[in-house]
């Protein structure tokens, strides 16, 4: 049976007229769908939905709300339009015209990129699967699922790039990513912090904030790469994932402003009693994200970045907005070591450090959210300032994963990091105390105890709207 895919995937893509990719992907949609049911939302496939769906790229015009549903959702392919003449803007190619197929000598080095870019976004909703049945309000149960089907459609856009540009092996690098599983024993995902659990909602307020934040910055990166049909991906993306970020930071400063009227309220630091996140619980989970997070960013120093660079696929950034030569060959670049017990910067190869500076300019963009977090906590006249971790806090992956910091980034021994560790990251305990505190509110307008309503509602609608409907 053949079906009519400009109805079924909607895209800009030229589906229609392109017969061998539509059979393709055709071939992989029951197997997206069967994932989708089995490790997608659990418990959602009789719900309403008002989500938004991406119906074109033009801004102002993409997003049309109405209600969805769940299974019914329509995963399309939209990229960005092409900018005219475009030039690669960095590395050795850079000044020549961007690649519309990909170059042989980078196919390899081109689809471990795009398989890892990938392999992230149905991991995330794997993830999230259970979040549904605990959440805080109707509001934050359309957006935990509003960033799911998000996720799956980032998913169709890198299997899109494997199959329309890598032929079979993309087509098995498809099929791989329904078989790789978040936290899987034999097959888990590839990148760490897409294996750890996402178990309550201040875990996944975190990792929509940290975590997602680690996607806008890869795919500004991405979106720099001389293969024009990931830079188009992956710019369209972009525009969804500022919505991930911002379910993250609105919800976490709803959280902080409920626990500091509670702290008022009843003048106490002490304020698990009365249902709400204490604020140095807050700080752990905070610990755990960043730190998990910035381990994304793989090694300070890595030939394969290098290699990507100078190669135009993945450039840094903002790329063009830096003035330098954009091939970064002789200039350096502070790159930190661990000197006895203290961590220095020492001048790196740039080239070599593309990775860490990436870092430095994610690590950046989440300094604002804190302050924002902390300005809530300042006008609420309580005493408690929330800080981000030191990146060498807590790594598994580069110069810091063979020895263990404080939050301050003071290195210490290993008998030290266990006394306090429980200072610092989040214990059995305190888990299951947050946990404790999940109990799903699903009547229209009302709030869990534990987090404040948001500012206002979606696309205009009242807070008291009912974004998900129940049979
Ligand atoms: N975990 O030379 P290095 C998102 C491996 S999030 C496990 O530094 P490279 C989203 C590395 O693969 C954005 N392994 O690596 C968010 C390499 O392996 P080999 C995701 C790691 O390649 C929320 C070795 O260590 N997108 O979209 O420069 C919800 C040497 O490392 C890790 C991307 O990541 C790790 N953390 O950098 C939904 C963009 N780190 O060669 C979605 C695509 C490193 O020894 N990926 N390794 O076998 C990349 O650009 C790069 O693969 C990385 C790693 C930046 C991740
Ligand atoms: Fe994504
Ligand atoms: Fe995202």
């Amino acid at each position: 049976m053949s079906i009519d895919y400009q109805e079924m995937i909607p895209n800009n893509v030229g589906l229609g007229e392109d017969r061998r990719l539509r059979r393709a992907l055709e071939q992989w949609l029951p197997g997206f769908q069967r994932w989708w049911r089995e490790l997608g939302p659990a418990d959602s496939d009789s719900l309403d939905v008002y989500l938004r769906t991406a119906i074109s790229v033009e801004p102002g015009g993409w997003a049309n709300y109405g209600y969805v549903r769940m299974p019914d959702y329509r995963w399309g392919i939209f990229l960005a339009h092409p900018e005219p003449d475009r030039r690669i803007n960095f590395g050795m190619h850079k000044g020549d015209p961007v690649w519309r197929q990909v170059p042989g000598e980078y196919r390899a080095d081109l689809r471990r990129l795009i398989v890892t870019q990938g392999d992230t976004e149905p991991a995330s909703v794997e993830q999230q699967r259970h979040l549904g049945k605990t959440c805080p309000s109707l509001y934050d149960l359309r957006n935990l699922f509003q960033v799911n089907v998000e996720e799956g459609r980032h998913l169709w856009a890198m299997v899109y790039l494997l199959h329309g540009f890598f032929g079979r092996d993309g087509r098995e690098e498809a099929e791989a990513m329904l078989e790789r599983h978040s936290g899987d024993p034999d097959r888990p995902r590839i990148l760490n912090a897409f294996n750890e659990e996402t178990p309550d909602w201040l875990s996944y307020f975190m990792f929509t904030y940290f975590t997602d934040r680690d996607g806008k910055f890869q795919l500004a990166a991405l979106a720099e790469s001389g293969f024009d049909p990931l830079s188009r991906t992956c710019r369209f993306m972009l525009t969804e994932e500022a919505h991930h970020m911002f379910v993250g930071e609105t919800g976490l400063g709803r959280v902080v402003q409920r626990t500091c009227e509670a702290m008022n309220e009843h003048t106490t630091d002490e304020v698990r009693k009365h249902g709400v996140i204490d604020l140095p619980t807050f700080q752990k989970y905070l610990n755990f994200h960043f730190s998990a997070s910035v381990d994304l960013f793989g090694q300070e120093l890595s030939t394969n970045a290098a290699s990507y660079y100078t190669m135009g696929l993945k450039g840094r950034f903002q790329e063009t907005r830096i003035g330098d030569d954009h091939t970064l060959a002789d200039a350096t670049y502070p790159a930190p070591e661990v000197k006895g017990e203290q961590v220095v910067l020492v001048a790196a190869p740039a080239l070599n450090a593309v990775n860490e500076r990436l870092r430095d300019d994610y690590i950046a963009d989440c300094r604002r959210g804190v302050d924002k977090w902390n300005e809530i906590i300042r006008g609420a006249g309580v005493d408690f300032e929330l800080t981000l971790p030191h990146r060498a806090f807590n790594r598994k992956i580069g110069v810091f994963a063979g020895v263990k910091a404080t939050p301050e980034g003071a290195i210490i021994t290993q008998a030290r990091w266990e006394r306090a560790r429980a200072n610092w990251l989040p214990t059995g305990a305190d888990r299951a105390y947050v946990e404790s505190l999940m109990a799903p509110v699903t009547e229209p307008g009302k709030m869990a105890n534990w987090i404040t309503p948001p500012a206002k509602g979606i696309n205009g609608k009242r807070l008291n709207y009912e974004y998900v409907r129940f049979d």
